[in-house]
């Protein structure tokens, strides 16, 4: 088994965390985005649509999405339970996973994305034969979008440790590479927030966070 990733990025990052915080150790293949490797042939071959991170079992069976990866393992190894323990939290979990990534990471993606001139004709990640130009206007957009993360996440955490409750879930791991990933936009959580601020420096020292 192994899981093609780019250690400098935010989705594998939500993938290598998980692997650390469930004990589970897969050998890493760096792929590095930066300089375009995803968009060679050869891991074009491994995943046509260049994204990653990309799991490869013993199989040779091979799948993208960091949720179809992490659920996979959730599947193989469920304690510690990051995706819920009962049928309620399990749905409660995906809801606020989604509102994770949709107002966290993806909204960071569509200001960064948008923006830089290195992205300039990849507004999308994935699929190189059709690539997509950058829309400026998809910026303000995604800030609005962190604003509207930063202000559900400051009352999610008023009222609990984690983002789901009591305990370390997928949605803190979606969150914290959301807010992380901001930084590359220079974008920050409020100084006013003191409920994030507290999860984030918790969150932020389990050794899961450095993997
Ligand atoms: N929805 C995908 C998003 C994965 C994604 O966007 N990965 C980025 C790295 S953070 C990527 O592979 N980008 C390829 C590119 O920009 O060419 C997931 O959850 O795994």
């Amino acid at each position: 088994m192994k899981l093609y990733e780019c250690r400098a990025t935010p989705n594998p990052r939500r993938a290598r965390m998980f692997l650390a915080e469930k004990g589970i150790s897969v050998p890493l293949v760096e792929v590095n985005l930066i300089d375009g490797e995803n968009r060679d042939p050869a891991f074009l071959a491994i995943n046509p649509r260049g994204l990653l991170p990309t799991l490869e079992l013993d199989d040779g069976t091979r799948f993208d999405e960091v949720m179809a990866i992490c659920r996979y393992f959730e599947e193989l190894y469920p304690v510690p339970p990051l995706l819920g323990r009962t049928p309620v939290e399990r749905a409660r979990v995906e809801s606020l996973q989604r509102r994770a990534e949709f107002d966290g990471m993806i909204a960071g993606s569509e200001v960064f994305r948008n923006q830089h001139p290195k992205f300039a004709d990849r507004s999308l990640p994935g699929a190189p034969q059709q690539m997509l130009p950058a829309i400026p206007e998809l910026v303000a957009r995604g800030r609005a979008g962190i604003a509207r993360f930063h202000d559900w996440m400051e009352e999610a955490l008023a009222k609990s440790e984690f983002l789901a409750g009591d305990a370390l879930t997928m949605v803190d791991i979606t969150a914290l590479c959301a807010v992380d990933f901001h930084v590359w936009i220079d974008i920050r959580i409020p100084a006013s927030n003191v409920h994030t601020q507290r999860w984030h420096a918790a969150v932020s020292s389990r050794p899961s966070a450095s993997a």
